[in-house]
């Protein structure tokens, strides 16, 4: 599904996570995200609730281009350490480059691959 209200996404990947779990179902979650999305509370809360559940069968990415419907993320509000505040909420992180070959100006831009902790189910 594709959300139009910023920061509903995650939560409904966790619920669909916890339900393959449920169901035995060993195939992950992916959920895509925005970085100017990060500055929803909504995002936070379900970050704290997939660490304390164990949602260990999930893989958010957040494309971090810097820019959102307003301007500059870090000019509307700045993320600071998204990394350190992943990490703080019990997530592992992982952050790559993005090449985008159709463009003529060879741009890259960084991304944040934000994986969950896998931990020893129960
Ligand atoms: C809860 C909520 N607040 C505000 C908006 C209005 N809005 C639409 S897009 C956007 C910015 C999204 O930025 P980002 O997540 O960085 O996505 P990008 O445009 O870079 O893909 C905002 C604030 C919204 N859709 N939902
Ligand atoms: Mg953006």
């Amino acid at each position: 599904m594709a959300s139009g209200s910023l920061g509903q996404g995650l939560s409904v990947a966790i619920g669909a996570a916890q339900a393959k779990k449920l169901n035995h179902d060993p195939h992950l979650v992916f959920v895509l995200m925005g970085d100017g999305e990060q500055q929803e509370g909504q995002i936070w809360e379900a970050a704290m609730y997939a660490a304390h559940h164990k949602v260990d069968n999930l893989i958010a990415t957040i494309d971090y281009n810097g820019q959102q419907i307003d301007g500059a993320v870090h000019e509307v509000m700045d993320l600071k350490n998204l990394r350190a505040k992943y990490e703080a909420f019990g997530w592992e992180v992982q952050e790559f480059k993005r090449q985008q070959p159709g463009r003529s100006n060879q741009r890259t831009e960084a991304c944040h691959f934000v994986n969950q902790k896998r931990q020893t189910r129960t």
